[in-house]
């Protein structure tokens, strides 16, 4: 049973896994026995992240890059290729947020948003499964979502949309790669304390509106999100495809 959830021997690559959500896919998956890719854009945040993970005895690795460049993601797997890396996981994990009412908003805010939140998943799960196919290995592909993913909330259309378009995605993953068993899904999670919702749990107003519409009545914590991503990126969950798995304490459950 215990090689079940067992990541012994796989390599996974997280993008925006510097901090919040991603640093603690990264930690967990290394628990379960995982080689880790971190990645991230600020090199103090990088450097930071990978001592953490070093000095917890993790075998990581971090690249600095812009996951919605396309050719700095093809450079990215082409050195791994060179080096001989296999990436069998891939979590699609890197994201911004940006908060702006719709009709003030301009389109290279629009555009920016859907680069890194939608498009960098395209990019990086394309090289990876490219690689999958090629060398017959199969493979696990774990995108981000949100509860964005299902439903709206006014200010936050980009990334909205972008999350839903990562639920549909996923599922497109799914019609055209499960036959080479690449297994791809996505994780929905709720409000969970980041730093890039610091300021919502700082608004009493938006803290109490969280509060109130989640049934387990709190926000979840990063580390509350890793069981799902250890199940995804298992051999446990071979015969799961195109799904997303809403971490929500219960929000979407209820009215
Ligand atoms: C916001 C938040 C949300 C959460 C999460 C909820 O501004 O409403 O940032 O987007 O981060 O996506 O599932």
């Amino acid at each position: 049973m215990s090689s079940l959830f067992s990541l012994h021997g796989k390599t996974a690559l997280i993008t925006g896994s510097t901090r919040g959500l991603g640093f603690a896919y990264a930690q967990g998956l290394a628990a379960a026995g995982a080689s880790v890719i971190i990645n991230g854009t600020q090199e103090i945040h990088l450097k930071n992240a990978l001592e953490k993970l070093q000095n917890q005895g993790v075998n990581a690795r971090g690249f600095l890059l812009n996951v919605a460049d396309e050719a700095a993601v093809e450079a990215l797997f082409t050195q791994l290729d060179a080096e001989n890396v296999q990436v069998d996981i891939v979590i699609n994990n890197a994201g911004i947020q940006f908060r702006k009412p719709m009709l003030e908003l301009e389109l290279s805010d629009w555009q920016h948003v859907l680069d890194i939140n939608l498009t960098s998943a395209f990019l990086v799960a394309r090289a990876a499964a490219r690689r999958m196919v090629s060398r017959q290995s199969g493979g696990k592909i774990i995108n981000i979502g949100s509860l964005t993913s299902q439903a709206a909330r006014a200010t936050v259309a980009p990334y909205t949309a972008a999350k839903g378009g990562i639920k549909l995605l996923t599922k497109s993953m799914a019609a055209e790669w499960a036959q080479y068993n690449i297994q791809s899904n996505a994780i929905g999670p709720g409000y969970i304390l980041t730093d890039m919702n610091q300021a919502l749990v700082e608004n009493a107003e938006f803290d109490r509106w969280v509060r109130n519409s989640t049934p387990s009545g709190r926000w979840g914590a990063p580390e509350e999100l890793i069981g799902t991503a250890v199940y995804l990126s298992s051999q446990a969950s071979n015969y799961v495809n195109g799904q997303i798995i809403y971490v929500d304490g219960g929000w979407l459950a209820t009215l």
